[in-house]
C-alpha cells in the first residue's frame, strides 16, 4: 500500500467515522425524545390528587346532615399505592339556615375541628391521625371549604394504614353547624359514617366531604397556622 493510499484510505475512515459519530448522535437524541414522548402519558400528576365518593350535587336541600356536640362525621378513603401524604380535606356546607342579624348575607358559619383518623376494628375509624386542628368559622355556606391540614398525614405505614385506607372528616363542636351535604344518587358507596356519642352508624349516602393526596408536602406556612390556632385558643 503505497503512503498516498493509506492516507485517503484513512481519511476516508475517518470521515466515516465522524459521520457515525454524528448519525449517532441523532439517533441518541431522537431516542431521547421518543423515550420522554412514550413516558410522558405514564406520569400521572401526583400532587393534589382528589378522592371523593360523591358526584359534586346533593340534588335536593334535604341531602344534608349535621350532628351535636361531640358528634362526628367520617368518610372512608383508599388512597392510591404512590400516595404518601393526606394533604387537604374539602367539606361541602350547606346553608345553616342561621340568618345574621346585621347581614343576611354573611355566612354564619360555626368552627369545627378537622379530623383524620386510623382505621379501627370493623374497617371504621379508630385512633386519630391528624394533629388537632380547627376549621376557622364563618366560612361560606354553598360551598366547598378547603381545608390544607396543618400537619399532612404520612399514610405510608401499611401497619398504621393498612392498603393507605384511611379517614377524613369532622367532629362538631358547635350543635347543628355546620351542616354538610351529601348525593343519594347511584352508586352510593357506603363509606360515609356518623359518631352517635355510643357508636359509628353508616349515612346511606354518600357524604361530601373529600381528601386530596400527595406524592409529596408542600408545608402550610407556619405563621398562618399560628394566627389560625391563636383565633380559637
Ligand atoms: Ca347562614
Ligand atoms: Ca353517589
Amino acid at each position: 500500500m503505497s503512503a498516498w493510499r493509506w492516507r485517503r484510505n484513512t481519511s476516508a475512515l475517518l470521515v466515516a467515522g465522524i459521520l457515525a459519530l454524528l448519525f449517532a448522535g441523532i439517533d441518541n437524541a431522537a431516542a431521547g425524545r421518543n423515550r420522554e414522548a412514550t413516558l410522558e402519558p405514564c406520569r400521572p400528576t401526583r400532587a393534589d390528587t382528589i378522592l371523593a365518593w360523591d358526584d359534586g350535587d346533593y340534588g335536593s336541600i334535604y341531602n344534608q346532615v349535621s350532628g351535636q356536640l361531640g358528634m362526628k362525621l367520617a368518610v372512608r378513603f383508599q388512597a392510591p399505592p404512590w400516595a404518601e401524604y393526606v394533604t387537604e380535606i374539602r367539606y361541602f356546607i350547606m346553608d345553616d339556615q342561621v340568618e345574621d342579624p346585621e347581614d343576611p348575607n354573611a355566612p354564619t358559619t360555626q368552627p369545627f375541628a378537622v379530623r383524620v383518623w386510623k382505621p379501627g376494628p370493623g374497617v371504621l375509624p379508630g385512633e386519630y391521625g391528624n394533629a388537632f386542628q380547627i376549621s376557622g368559622s364563618l366560612y361560606p355556606e354553598e360551598a366547598w371549604l378547603e381545608l390544607p391540614l396543618a400537619s399532612p398525614v404520612n399514610i405510608s405505614d401499611g401497619g398504621e394504614y393498612p392498603d393507605r385506607t384511611f379517614f377524613v372528616g369532622l367532629e362538631w363542636g358547635h350543635a347543628w353547624n355546620p351542616v354538610i351535604g351529601f348525593d343519594t344518587d347511584d352508586p352510593i358507596d357506603y363509606c360515609s359514617f356518623r359518631w352517635n356519642w355510643v357508636a359509628w352508624e353508616i349515612v346511606l349516602a354518600d357524604v361530601m366531604i373529600r381528601a386530596v393526596v400527595s406524592d409529596s408536602v408542600t408545608p402550610v406556612e407556619a405563621s398562618t397556622w399560628t394566627t389560625i390556632k391563636a383565633m380559637f385558643r
